[in-house]
């Protein structure tokens, strides 16, 4: 098989990039090592900043976004019993828009099939060869034969624990890691949310997050240990603390219920340099994570499709490959700007375990600052509605 350029990854970003990609009429081929169904149900992101909505629309799946996704122009910050709100439209006039992960890969998934897009499901031990020539190719195995896709770029948009990241020679590649002592307990229910915004919550038990997919299905998480197990966690166990840790008034009027779906994620900052390397290209968490307390992980996977999808369309026309040449410096300028938010708000917002008194007190004063400083509400605004393109 022979396509221009070949994406690893179907997942939103690598969907994304050959949805874009297609509609300039540059050939694609995605290799998914997952079922559809596997990729169809994951459940992650939940906020949309304002330049992933754009660019969600420029790809032709903007329709359910529009008609489902819920505009949100604030959000709520909440510590030592007080709450106060964050007015994204006073101190910025963008908003941002709750919808789901699922939904966007919904979405693209049924582009992608629409247009005739070639997704290879369960496609095994894929293998980026030769990407430092101009005649780089991809091997994978499915149904117990050995394939072979011929390409001008190879994108890894594989994720985290992809194999593109790898193909970069250590000597070459640099990376940026904090891992956080926490991790995220997530539960997804049948369940009006308990405010019409989110509410990030710090609390002296720990962060907490009120969050939301549709009028009827809540997302929520709390702060546990590492040493945590979603198994030690009853659903009437969660509640319980997340009441503890949420506004009385929201604590008083929460509606529980069964959970969908519960899980704990660790948190982690990562960054990779250089999100290229030949003629292979890095995007989204294959080059970088950050924690999700900025709601960043997805939007910054868009960003890095928008800078790419931008650069390899001007190449493709003939207008010379500068973009493709500025991609990495480009990318990973806003991947750091992001992730400092990232990090930002997860010191600002989480209980850490070594935390020691005059740590804690830079925290109350950064908190008290946030709530009384318009200048700093700004800041915070500005980077969760989303840094420009
Ligand atoms: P993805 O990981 O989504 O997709 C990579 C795809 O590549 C997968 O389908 C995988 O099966 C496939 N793949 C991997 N290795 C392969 C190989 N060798 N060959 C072929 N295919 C391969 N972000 C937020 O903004 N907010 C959140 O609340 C949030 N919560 C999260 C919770 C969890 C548990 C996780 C893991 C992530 C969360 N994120 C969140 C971040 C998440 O949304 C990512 O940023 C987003 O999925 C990035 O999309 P991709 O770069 O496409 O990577
Ligand atoms: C979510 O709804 O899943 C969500 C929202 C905001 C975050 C993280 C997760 O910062």
């Amino acid at each position: 098989m022979r396509t221009q350029v070949c994406i690893i990854g179907g997942g939103p970003s690598g969907l994304l990039l050959g949805q874009l990609l297609h509609l300039s009429g540059i050939d694609t081929i995605v290799l998914e090592r997952q079922s559809r169904a596997y990729v169809k149900g994951r459940i992650r992101a939940g906020v949309l900043e304002n330049g992933t909505c754009s660019l969600l629309e420029k790809a032709g799946v903007g329709m359910r976004l529009r008609t489902e996704g819920f505009v949100h122009n604030g959000t709520f910050i909440a510590a030592a019993g007080r709450q106060f709100r964050i007015d994204f439209q006073k101190h910025t006039g963008k908003s941002v828009t709750v919808y789901g992960q699922t939904e966007v890969t919904r979405d693209l998934y049924e582009a992608r099939e629409d247009h005739g897009g070639i997704i290879i499901d369960e496609g095994q031990h894929v293998l980026p060869c030769n990407v430092t020539t101009k005649s780089p190719y991809v091997t994978y195995e499915k149904n117990g034969a050995t394939h072979r896709i011929d390409c001008d770029y190879v994108i890894g948009c594989d994720g985290f624990h992809g194999i593109s990241r790898q193909t970069i020679p250590d000597a070459v590649r640099s990376e940026f890691e904090k891992v956080y002592p926490f991790g995220w307990l997530g539960v997804l229910s049948q369940t009006p949310p308990v405010s019409h915004e989110l509410i990030y919550a710090n609390h002296e038990r720990g962060f907490a997050l009120c969050s939301m997919r549709n009028e009827n299905l809540s997302r929520y998480y709390i702060q546990t240990p590492l040493s945590d197990h979603v198994d030690h966690w009853s659903d009437s166990r969660f509640w319980d603390e997340l009441k503890q840790r949420i506004p009385e008034a929201a604590a008083d009027t929460l509606i529980t219920g069964e959970s969908l779906e519960k899980s704990i994620a660790p948190l982690r900052s990562f960054i990779c340099e250089p999100m290229r390397w030949g003629s292979l290209f890095l995007v989204g968490d294959a080059a970088h994570i950050v924690p999700p307390t900025g709601a960043k992980g997805l939007n910054l996977a868009f960003s890095d499709v928008h800078y790419l999808s931008e650069a390899l369309i001007a190449f493709y026309a003939g207008d010379g490959d500068e973009g493709l040449e500025r991609y990495s410096k480009t990318a990973l300028a806003r991947v750091w700007k992001a992730s400092r938010f990232s990090w930002w708000m997860t010191t600002t917002l989480h209980r850490f375990p070594d935390q020691g008194d005059f740590s804690q007190r830079m925290q109350e004063a950064e908190i008290a600052y946030l709530e009384t400083s318009s200048a700093a509400q700004t800041a915070l605004a500005e980077n969760y509605v989303g840094l420009a393109f």
